[in-house]
């Protein structure tokens, strides 16, 4: 099929016909992140991360399994350049694990064995030609710092940039595409949003999911400018990765309208505003509304924390990109007459039900659907939010075992589609990456959810990757657009 593809070149964009266009030096990669594939939890000087501990000490990943070896990446680098260059992709985006090369957290302390292990990684992409695109923060913080509030200590936002200062200073020289931050909307309401039910304690619900969006936003910022003033030389570009689930209104009532604009505020636009608008500050709605609420609930101010003036020139405008991770699409349906607005929660404030449309086929996880023309949607939308700033797709994917794993040929097929169909309409798409590289420890879910091109075998110690039916796809795809763009 793909061979019958005709190619156009047009203005210096290369299109086919009836079928996809990527201008000529797109990137297509492929994604991890460090908890979820390193393994060698204690090796060589790492500390334990907050997910370490989460997996050792509670009762909840479903499979009571844990990142002690995961897919062993740490010992099997060589395996994970063989197979990111059978895919034939240009960028390899990886995570590095903050108490691998900081211990104890802080920056008084750098452990040699860390630095090794991703210097090598590095070295090894390049010698290979694939770029790399290096997730600063990808959730796995020391439990030293959580034992100090983790995201919730203001503190964090020196601790982080000392953090990356070290990561610039060491990796700098061939790294140049840095992302600060995975999925704040994930690691901020972890407990509250989705994965577990609520806690039902003010302070976990209602304060510290603002408490943390506070603080890493003005860890990005600061991050953002010690890279631009400490390191001008290295001469790269750094963003943040934000997550965002398209969502449509249930019905065409203004309240479900309202409410989905609500949601879209509430989940992306806390992260996405202060940095991408002139305003450098949180959407004027939240902002409001949180207010409004802790009134209400008798607080003696808002539950959001402010930014003072100084914060906002701080933070305006302090990315060279957007990461977007993107994956399924709900419909949302006003729920502000059914909650209790004097019990103070995020989830309250935000005041919305998600459902889907039973026609979507569905993945193996909950929360996933296949259903292309959110991508669009929620591409516009970025375009329309960010005045058109540069976008990178950090992350798509889906969730499915089986190795000739048809659903997810198909997901590939119809998403590719969109974001082609997305960029022609004037969205400045730079790069796209598929999540993941591998099966590998998929956070609540355990081993028992998996995500991956390349199928791992996890009761085999040597952890096998084997191709799915996907990756072969993917080959085939990059290999036609890059060879008709040539
Ligand atoms: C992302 N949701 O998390 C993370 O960046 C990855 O580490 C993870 O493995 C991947 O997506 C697949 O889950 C998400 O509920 C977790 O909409 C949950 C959602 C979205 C993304």
């Amino acid at each position: 099929m793909w061979a019958k593809i005709i190619f156009v070149s047009i203005f210096g964009i290369s299109q086919v016909l009836g079928a996809y266009v990527f201008p000529k030096d797109f990137i297509f990669g492929a994604a991890t992140a460090s908890f979820q594939i390193e393994g060698a939890w204690n090796e060589s000087g790492k500390s334990e991360s907050c997910w370490d501990h989460i997996a050792h000490y509670t009762n909840e990943i479903d499979d009571h399994s844990n990142g002690d070896v995961a897919c062993d990446s740490y010992h099997k680098l060589d395996e994970d350049i063989k197979v990111l260059k059978e895919l034939g992709v240009d960028s390899y985006r990886f995570s590095i694990s903050w108490p691998r090369i900081l211990p104890e957290g802080f920056s008084n302390k750098v452990n040699p064995d860390g630095i090794r292990y991703y210097n090598e990684l590095i070295d090894k992409l390049l010698a290979n030609d694939i770029t790399p695109l290096v997730t600063i923060y990808h959730w796995d913080h020391p439990q030293s710092l959580q034992l100090l509030g983790g995201w919730t200590n203001p503190r964090m936002v020196e601790y982080f940039a000392d953090y990356a200062r070290v990561a610039f200073e060491h990796f700098g020289d061939r790294v140049k595409q840095w992302a600060t931050f995975n999925e704040p909307q994930q690691f901020c309401r972890e407990k509250i949003w989705g994965e577990a039910p609520s806690l039902g304690s003010v302070a976990l619900d209602a304060v510290a999911p603002y408490l943390c969006a506070h603080t890493l936003i003005r860890a990005h910022a600061k991050a953002y400018h010690i890279y631009k003033n400490e390191f001008a030389n290295q001469k790269g570009k750094l963003g943040i990765v934000l997550n965002l689930p398209w969502t449509e209104p249930l019905t065409n009532t203004t309240k479900d309208i309202v409410a989905t604009n609500r949601d879209l505020e509430f989940q992306f636009g806390i992260y996405a505003h202060p940095i991408f608008t002139k305003d450098g500050d949180f959407p004027k709605l939240v902002k409001e509304r949180v207010a409004n609420l802790s009134k209400l609930q008798s607080f003696k101010k808002s539950r959001l924390p402010e930014f003072t003036e100084e914060d906002v020139k701080e933070i305006r405008g302090t990315a060279d990109f957007l990461g977007i991770n993107h994956y399924s699409t709900s419909l949302t349906s006003d729920a502000s007459d059914e909650i209790d607005l004097f019990t103070p929660s995020i989830n309250n404030d935000r005041a919305v039900k998600s459902t889907i449309d039973p026609s979507w086929p569905a993945s193996e996880i909950f929360w996933l659907y296949d259903v292309p023309w959110g991508l669009y949607k929620a591409l516009m939308y970025v375009k329309n939010y960010t005045n058109n700033h540069p976008v990178y797709i950090t992350e798509n994917g889906f969730c499915e075992e089986a190795i000739d794993d048809q659903g997810r040929v198909h997901y590939y097929q119809g998403y590719l589609q969109s974001l082609s169909d997305a960029i022609s309409d004037g969205a400045n798409i730079v790069a796209y990456y598929a999540w993941s590289l591998l099966d590998n420890f998929e956070w609540h879910r355990g081993y028992t959810k998996r995500f991956g091109l390349y199928h791992v075998n996890f009761t085999d110690p040597s952890r096998p990757r084997t191709a799915r039916s996907s990756a072969k796809w993917l080959k085939n795809f990059i290999h036609d657009v890059k060879s008709n763009n040539l």
